[in-house]
């Protein structure tokens, strides 16, 4: 396996050696993993004198401060064609949503989500590396190219964001080991951390307390709800880009098992995040309703009254715990 992947790293190099005009994407929402990759790619191919375009779905504001960031393109601008098409984080090229990619000699997939399909010409998959940008870490090291300051950064970025600032439990000791090089090549901790995590309106603070007020607790504190129903949304015009993170505080408070977030953002249409503490299967819960995820956080979307959906995940998820009890 390992000796697989580092011949891989040396067939994209090749591949990077031979061709001349690369388009690079990444999955839609992107997160912090995928800007910061597909940053990182590009700018290493830009010093290598190739013609890079880079595409992406809207960008979080909180990545502006990344340089180079105004370069990357929306995705309707997709030219027609490339020599070499490279996606990033992406564990199936459903998740790009593009209609239709550029024509391309090489189709490069370059990812660390264990349900990747191996759809490339090229596949560079590594389910164990914390992040995408990791993959390029190990790909910059492979060819013994410099990083420089900027390089750095977005590499920080990416890592730092999918590692939940190196508290998850990818958060492995290569990634320091990785982190440690980039500090040393010019990325600061406090400033990236400040930008990406210090960084939230006084709107969304406001939009928080709204939430946080909506907590409930079921069985002494092991089942924790909140909750933005259509009407409050409506009222004051909340975006879904608005209430993320809000789960963090939540999954912070101890004893509980559980906690979920319900919001409608259409009239009877109710999005749930379930997260576990660790000792509960959330995916369980969610697949019963097409929903998928990870064992200890999940989603689906029910179509049903706000306070019907509601009961349906709370008595599912109370069942559960009681049923993890019983066998314990
Ligand atoms: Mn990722």
């Amino acid at each position: 396996m390992k000796n697989d992947f580092n011949e891989n790293l040396s067939i994209l190099n090749k591949t990077i050696e031979k061709n001349r005009t690369f388009v690079i994407l990444s999955h839609t929402k992107p997160d912090g993993d995928a800007v910061g990759s597909e940053l990182a790619l590009c700018k290493h191919l830009k010093g290598r004198k190739k013609k890079v375009e880079c595409f992406s779905d809207d960008i979080p504001k909180i990545y502006s401060f990344l340089d180079g960031i105004r370069k990357i393109k929306p995705l309707d601008n997709l030219p027609g064609e490339c020599d070499i098409c490279i996606i990033l984080d992406s564990s199936n090229l459903e998740r790009c949503a593009v209609e239709k990619l550029p024509n391309y000699n090489i189709l490069v997939n370059i990812d660390h989500h264990r349900d990747n399909t191996y759809f490339g010409d090229i596949n560079i998959i590594d389910p164990s590396a914390a992040s995408t940008a990791n993959i390029l870490f190990r790909f910059f090291k492979h060819i013994k190219t410099d990083l420089n300051k900027s390089i750095a950064e977005s590499l920080y970025a990416a890592i730092i964001t999918d590692t939940g600032r190196f508290s998850y439990a990818n958060t492995d000791l290569e990634t320091f080991l990785i982190v440690a090089d980039l500090v040393k090549h010019g990325a600061s901790p406090q400033k990236i951390t400040d930008k990406i995590y210090k960084n939230y309106s006084l709107r969304n603070a406001f939009i928080y307390s709204k939430v946080l007020s909506s907590l409930r607790s079921y069985n002494e504190g092991e089942l924790l709800t909140i909750e933005l129903p259509f009407e409050v949304i409506k009222r004051e015009g909340i975006q879904s880009h608005e209430t993320e993170g809000f789960m963090d505080y939540i999954q912070g408070i101890e004893g509980h098992e559980i906690a979920l977030f319900f919001k409608e953002f259409e009239k009877d249409v109710v999005r749930i995040s379930l997260r576990s503490k660790g000792r509960i299967d959330v995916q369980e819960i969610a697949s019963q309703h097409n929903g998928g995820g990870h064992k200890f956080a999940a989603g689906c979307t029910i179509n049903n009254d706000f306070e019907q959906a509601k009961k349906i995940i709370i008595n599912e998820s109370l069942k559960k715990i009681r049923k993890s009890q019983d066998f314990s």
